[in-house]
């Protein structure tokens, strides 16, 4: 018979902790800005070439609506220079798909055309749509317009062309649940050969009827790493939690690994409550100079932005453990 330290011991270690939460979390909130605001969260995250962080965060303010504002550091944790003013507002009379705020910015780099992507969500009485626009310097922006109409969002394009065609990951929402989608393009604008790329869940699980992307997937010589959010609908509310994904890299729509766990999940206060209860958000990251130190930044409770760091290596090294091959999962889904 085991002993009770033993089990407990077990628990502890099937349960790794992947990410470590900042002492000095929530790194930003409404206080810090400066202007009024009524709440900061869900930031887009890249490394400017200087070595530096820059946060795109979505801004709510007190009308409920929402734009984007940049605050940059140079350790990527604090002393953050905010923008006096909102960098990039939504711009109704030019694209009426802004009407009601643009929200949760995804960035990535891409090399091909010197400049950043950002995927963001365009809100307007036609719903959420996914709307893209580029820049070389976070001060001036063109925008391409909504690349995917209502409901859709979470999303985020690869830094490289695949096979000659962008890609793009998104989340259309449907009656029968919300499934991660990638979708191909030619010159960023036309998009079509949409392949389901991930299936939430049914049932009882963390991750059912209801998943998206997160931050963009990260490269790694195996795939393509995906941290993606799951919702778990209770009867008091909805409770947002991480799990992690492997895709081929060439074929980025094939499932290798799938955790079955989540991985990360509200347990700090800040993150407990707020305006809206019981949220891990992250829209971003950086990896930091030895390739493998990994820094999160989460809206926490849609009220303030906190930050966790995790190693790429261990994440691998957990989905190895604690994933299945998804030809696997499918056949499980069948039968159930
Ligand atoms: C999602 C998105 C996020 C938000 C989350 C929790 O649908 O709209 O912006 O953080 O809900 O409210």
């Amino acid at each position: 018979m085991s002993s009770p330290k033993l089990i407990v011991k077990a628990a502890t270690e099937k349960y790794e902790t992947l990410f470590h939460r900042h002492a000095v979390n929530p790194i930003l909130t409404g206080k810090d800005w400066p202007y009024s605001i009524n709440s900061v969260f869900n930031a887009g995250a890249t490394l400017l070439p200087d070595g530096s962080t820059l946060l795109l965060c979505r801004v709510e303010d007190r009308r409920g609506l929402s734009h984007l504002c940049v605050a940059r550091s140079v350790n990527g944790v604090d002393e953050w220079q905010i923008d006096r003013e909102p960098t990039l507002l939504p711009n109704p009379e030019q694209y009426p798909e802004e009407l009601w705020g643009i929200e949760d910015p995804r960035i990535t780099y891409v090399p091909e055309l010197k400049k950043y992507a950002i995927a963001y969500t365009s809100y307007s009485r036609g719903g959420p749509g996914v709307s893209l626009a580029l820049t070389e310097d976070f001060r001036s922006f063109e925008r391409i317009g909504v690349i995917m109409p209502p409901d859709d969002k979470d999303a985020a394009l690869l830094p490289r062309r695949i096979n000659g065609y962008w890609a793009l990951i998104h989340r259309p929402m449907t009656p029968l649940g919300a499934h991660i989608w990638i979708s191909y393009s030619p010159d960023l604008r036309h998009w079509g050969n949409h392949k389901l790329m991930l299936e939430a869940r049914r049932g009882a699980w963390w991750d059912a009827n209801k998943i998206g992307m997160s931050p963009p997937p990260i490269e790694t010589p195996r795939g393509w790493l995906m941290i993606y959010h799951g919702v778990r609908r209770t009867p008091s509310s909805s409770i947002y939690r991480l799990g992690l994904a492997l895709f081929d890299l060439e074929q980025p729509e094939k499932c290798l690994i799938r955790g079955d766990s989540w991985m990360f999940a509200p347990e700090a206060d800040y993150e407990r409550r707020g305006d809206v209860q019981d949220v891990v958000f992250p829209c971003g990251y950086t990896v930091a100079k030895d390739g493998d130190t990994i820094n999160l930044y989460y809206g926490a409770a849609d009220s303030s932005i906190a930050l966790a760091h995790g190693s790429i290596r261990c994440l691998l090294a957990w989905l190895d453990v604690n994933g299945h091959s998804e030809q696997a999962h499918d056949r499980r889904l069948r039968q159930s």
